[in-house]
């Protein structure tokens, strides 16, 4: 297991790579170029310039994440040809630096989502990011991004660009005549087109799910449960077709079981990466706020969501996810320093424990 943190870029993030470093156990980062919009080429120049800082504070810098797939390229219009070609380019520019993995999602519209992004938690006055299915049905689109991006502390959240929100009611109005099926259909013309490039260049594309966990304002969504990861698996058929399991958006849905997903994927050797993360439904299963880490502190198991990746994906890339607010830190919302470092440190230790397990019962036998 290799343990990571996401990083924004200097001038993008509160948290400094120096910091980052000083976390007991980090391996490396995973990457982001927060100013890049949906479809556009991420450029050589601007790769080796990320990377050379990642590298230069003793990082490795092997996951990239959001390379967003342009609106076009979901909706399957003429102009998808144009956006694929640049992300190709990109591919290809982001391998030559390194880069084994890139995350990526296939959301219609809208990234994942919060109705807010810092709820104080009554028992210890932090800051939580919270979702209610019930806020979400009294408000429009608009008025969520709207919310969402005065909340987030003058920080940009990742698939929340501007550009991409701009024209938010023409680009839903699109969507209404599509079903799950044709979504389905162009993902698979999407991965076509770019996986034999990846095949190629040693690098494995890895989906995020949807998030929440089931389709929103009446878009469709194929990727929030095993049974629509199975789908998306074999719409191109190959090792570097894998899944970002995010235990926090997937366990959003309180139907799926998170290490037997784990096991499912990894033994397929699909698991590309991984975000761990925990969270805590709150009297509905619609309902949940983004809790610490630990397994006392909301509804997954994270002994067994480690045991899990300890036994069929070990070798994989792992971050803590979204943070709560805590110690009085200000900053982008979920990637604050200190409670993702606590994250850390909590899953190296159930990770040493496990595999120290392992060793002993080995040699037991
Ligand atoms: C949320 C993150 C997501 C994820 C993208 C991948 O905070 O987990 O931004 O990186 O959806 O495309």
């Amino acid at each position: 297991m290799k343990m990571t943190f996401r990083w924004y870029g200097a001038g993008s993030d509160s948290v400094t790579l120096q910091q980052i470093r000083q976390i007991p156990g980090m391996s490396g980062i995973m990457g982001f170029l927060d100013y890049k919009a949906a479809g556009e080429l991420w450029t050589e120049e601007e790769i080796a310039a990320y990377v050379g800082q990642v590298h230069q504070a003793g990082l490795e810098c092997e996951v990239i994440e959001s390379v967003n797939v342009h609106e076009d390229i979901k909706l399957g219009l003429p102009s998808r040809d144009r956006y694929i070609e640049a992300y190709i380019q990109t591919i290809r520019n982001l391998a030559k630096y390194g880069v084994k993995v890139i995350i990526y999602n296939f959301m219609p519209v809208l990234d994942w989502l919060r109705t807010d992004l810092a709820r104080p938690n009554p028992e210890d006055g932090s800051l939580s990011m919270y979702y209610d299915d019930r806020e979400l049905g009294s408000l429009t689109p608009e008025e969520l991004v709207r919310r969402t991006a005065e909340n987030s502390n003058g920080f940009s959240l990742p698939g929340w660009e501007p550009e991409r929100l701009a024209d938010l009611e023409r680009v839903m109005g699109l969507y209404r005549q599509m079903d799950e099926g044709k979504l389905l259909a162009n993902f698979r013309y999407f991965l076509d087109a770019v996986i034999p490039v990846c095949e190629e260049e040693g690098v494995r594309m890895a989906c995020h799910p949807d998030d929440p966990g089931w389709p929103i304002f009446g878009l469709p969504r194929v990727a929030y449960n095993q049974q629509g990861f199975d789908r998306i698996m074999a719409l191109h058929d190959s090792p570097a077709n894998t899944v970002c399991l995010c235990t926090g958006s997937l366990g959003s849905n309180v139907e799926n079981d998170i290490p037997a997903m784990i096991r499912h994927f990894g033994s397929m050797d699909r698991i590309g990466a991984m975000h761990v993360r925990n969270l805590k439904h709150m009297g509905s299963d619609r309902c949940f706020r983004e809790s610490a880490h630990l397994s006392s502190d909301g509804d997954l198991d994270m002994y067994e969501i480690m045991k899990a990746i300890a036994e069929v994906c070990p070798d994989t890339y792992v971050r803590p996810d979204h943070g709560r607010m805590i110690w009085g830190e200000t900053g982008r919302p979920g990637y604050g320093l200190y409670d993702r470092a606590l994250g850390a440190c909590y899953l190296n230790g159930l990770w040493e424990a496990i595999q120290k397990g392992q060793h002993r019962a080995k040699e037991d036998e």
